[in-house]
């Protein structure tokens, strides 16, 4: 399908299947126009050089509602979708085993780009598996990456000379850079904000298994960086490498303090099953929510958590308690009975039982 300049298409359930395009955008392309899509599906489209699902290019506002990218392949960029100076909106997709050169799952270049409640999951590229962005801006909200691979850097995320960007309350499990930097997220030349994510066991064969930072400084809030590993390690550089995060109220195994920051900790932050039932980092079980017992709850302050983040991944409250919990998740502690509760239980469990014994001995005396 190609939106020429000046359309607006508004597409419900529909399925653009095994297309192929010689130069870009196998299923749609985008000339300055401002589609809207509502549970459309994107599989197995091919051979364009960028934009595999779709190219969304010259001032294009495109914005997508519980879509599904699935299978699409490019040799170049963005295997679901590539954003070349435009705008693209996800709410509650989905991208599934895309593929390409840069941004398996989704590639822009100097675009605005925001993402609510998407999941990206075994997603491949040589940079940025799941999202790969350069210059413009991207606000991830509420994200699962999930098992998404690079083969240099950003198994998750990469974000390189990016302004103004987040990536808040998302959970990244066992994606890889299998021969470069940030499993998890790789940053370059920018300074976004991470806050309230959880990262475990993302791999990165060289440095920063969760994250890794390459002249950037993030802003890093909240989170929690646990079974993250750089080459067989897994001290504090492995879960942060490269440069030195502003970093506070986090959890971050092999917590040395050489960051300094305030309330930060390196315990275990206890998750339930960060493996899952199939034991294996990087699928759609791994459970990383807290357990009674986690030294992550309430351990943010409060009034840091701002207005704009008012649930947790779980779509909880994301302030349950005295205090947030690091990470993505809020635990929801369920008050257990005080003492004096628990005798007024006894007694009012005594009387019932009394009152039926009696009632029952009346009713036979009628009988
Ligand atoms: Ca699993
Ligand atoms: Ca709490």
């Amino acid at each position: 399908m190609y939106n020429a300049q000046w359309t607006d298409a508004t597409l419900t359930d529909c399925m653009f299947k095994a297309n192929a395009a010689a130069f870009d955008g196998a299923g749609m392309y985008n000339d300055e126009s401002s589609p809207t899509l509502t549970k459309c599906r994107f599989e197995y489209n091919s051979q364009a050089a960028n934009g595999g699902g779709i190219y969304n290019g010259n001032l294009s506002f495109l914005d997508l509602n519980k879509c599904v990218f699935k299978g699409n392949v490019t040799a170049d960029k963005g295997g679901g979708i590539c954003c070349d100076h435009s705008e693209v909106n996800l709410d509650t997709c989905y991208f599934e085993r895309n593929r390409s050169g840069f941004g398996g799952g989704i590639y822009s270049v100097y675009s605005h780009c925001t993402a609510n409640k998407d999941i990206f999951i075994d997603n491949v590229a040589r940079h940025g598996g799941g999202i790969g962005a350069i210059y413009g801006s991207w606000d991830v909200r509420y994200g699962y990456f999930t098992g998404n691979t690079a083969e240099y850097d950003g198994g998750g995320v990469l974000l390189a000379s990016t302004e103004e960007s987040e990536i808040k309350n998302c959970q990244f499990s066992g994606n890889k850079a299998s021969s470069g930097k940030g499993g998890g997220v790789y940053l370059s030349s920018c300074s976004p904000d991470i806050w309230f994510n959880t990262f475990s066991k993302n791999w990165a064969d060289d440095a920063g298994g969760g994250m890794y930072n390459q002249g950037a400084r993030p802003h890093v809030l909240g989170n929690i960086f646990r079974g993250n590993d750089a080459g067989g390690r897994s001290t504090e550089q492995n879960q942060i490498g490269g440069d030195a995060p502003d970093i506070h109220y986090c959890s971050v195994e092999g917590w040395t303090g050489a960051w300094d920051g305030i309330g930060n900790i390196g315990d275990d932050p206890l998750f339930r099953d960060p493996l899952g039932p199939d034991g294996v980092a990087g699928t759609e079980d791994d459970d990383l929510r807290l357990t009674p017992f986690s030294p992550c709850i309430d351990a943010v302050d409060g009034t840091l958590v701002p207005p704009d983040l008012p649930v947790d991944l779980d779509e909880n409250e994301r302030m349950i308690g005295e205090n947030a919990d690091m990470g993505a998740y809020e635990y929801e502690n369920f008050p257990v009975p005080t003492v004096s509760q628990w005798g007024l239980t006894v007694l009012a469990l005594s009387l019932l039982i009394i009152a039926k014994v009696r009632f029952g001995h009346r009713a036979i005396a009628v009988a």
